[in-house]
């Protein structure tokens, strides 16, 4: 597979194709992907299976509807106006990154657990479709990771100087559990796509293949969250508001910072985890782990 239109010479020609933009971001059909994009049903279909794989992601197409997509980002301004107001500094242990938009307000740029400060998030969760991915890990104790982990969370990415978060440097999730203590077990990220992001727009890096690498390649390979490296085999991913991705906890990937400032590199994803092994939910008594407090300092 190619590097799909990620920009690694730091030249970005007219990127977004001269459509015109609606909210900063292209107007018309945005860049083509050139791996093949699926739709999630009930359940799974060999070829999924089989892409996954292989590749250790999958793009799904229009999971939620684009009013679906705008009732939530309403509901994460209503929860956002409360957790500044209220100075709240962690959920369950997580802390949580504030920045400054580009109208100078304070907002958040990374929320967990807002499917429990959210029933429109907490519904969600319930959708059928989502336990039709757990076949992509085969176990029987697969499940949503509402309490665990870091629950659903929020990314808010722009690219201004304020800004607190703009970009994610190379890592695999599954380090998460190093940090645990503890063996690494299978678990997928489910990505739910709130904005139009192309390639051109910065956006998520994935290598493909590398969820099958050995546990040296998993811990080694990039160091992790600190490098923003362009990789060769890299592959961008373009999406549009209710699209779903989904990769292995092995797999690396990073956000690469939008080359344009302001209103045109806001970019708007929610994750949950789909956890196996031991059930490990958090409270409001949990403590930070080592990489929610690097993810907090890093990758302005
Ligand atoms: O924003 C993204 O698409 C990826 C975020 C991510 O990799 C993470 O939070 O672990
Ligand atoms: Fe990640």
């Amino acid at each position: 597979m190619e590097a799909n239109g990620a920009a690694t010479n730091g030249k970005h020609i007219n990127g977004v194709n001269g459509n015109g933009h609606v909210n900063g971001h292209s107007a018309k059909v945005p860049r083509k992907n050139n791996y093949p994009e699926f739709t999630l049903g009930e359940k799974l279909t060999e070829d999924q299976k089989d892409f996954f794989d292989k590749n250790g992601f999958i793009h799904f197409k229009n999971f939620i509807s684009r009013e679906h997509v705008a009732q939530l980002l309403r509901e994460t301004e209503r929860i956002q106006q409360e957790w500044v107001s209220n100075d709240y500094k962690m959920i369950n242990g997580v802390p949580i990154k504030y920045g400054t938009d580009i109208d100078g307000k304070k907002i958040v740029q990374r929320f967990a657990f807002v499917n429990q400060h959210s029933q429109l998030f907490a519904e969600l969760l319930k959708d059928e479709r989502l336990k039709a991915l757990f076949d992509f890990i085969g176990t029987d104790d697969c499940r949503i990771g509402e309490t665990e982990k870091d629950g659903l969370v929020f990314n808010h990415y722009i690219n201004t100087e304020e800004s607190n978060y703009s970009r994610l440097g190379w890592h695999t999730d599954a380090l998460r559990d190093v940090f645990y203590g503890q063996k690494i077990m299978p678990m997928l990220n489910v990505g739910i796509h709130m904005d139009t992001s192309t390639t051109d727009n910065g956006g998520l890096r994935i290598i493909p293949g590398t969820h099958n690498q050995s546990l040296g390649g998993l811990l080694f390979r990039k160091f992790h969250f600190l490098s923003h490296k362009p990789d060769k085999k890299e592959v961008g991913l373009n999406v549009e508001p209710g699209d779903l991705t989904v990769h292995d906890g092995r797999l690396w990937h990073r956000v690469a910072r939008s080359p344009f400032v302001g209103e045109q590199s806001r970019r708007r994803v929610m994750y949950v985890p789909i956890i196996t092994g031991k059930f490990q939910p958090r409270t409001e008594n949990s403590k930070p782990l080592f990489y929610q407090r690097l993810l907090a300092l890093t990758n302005k």
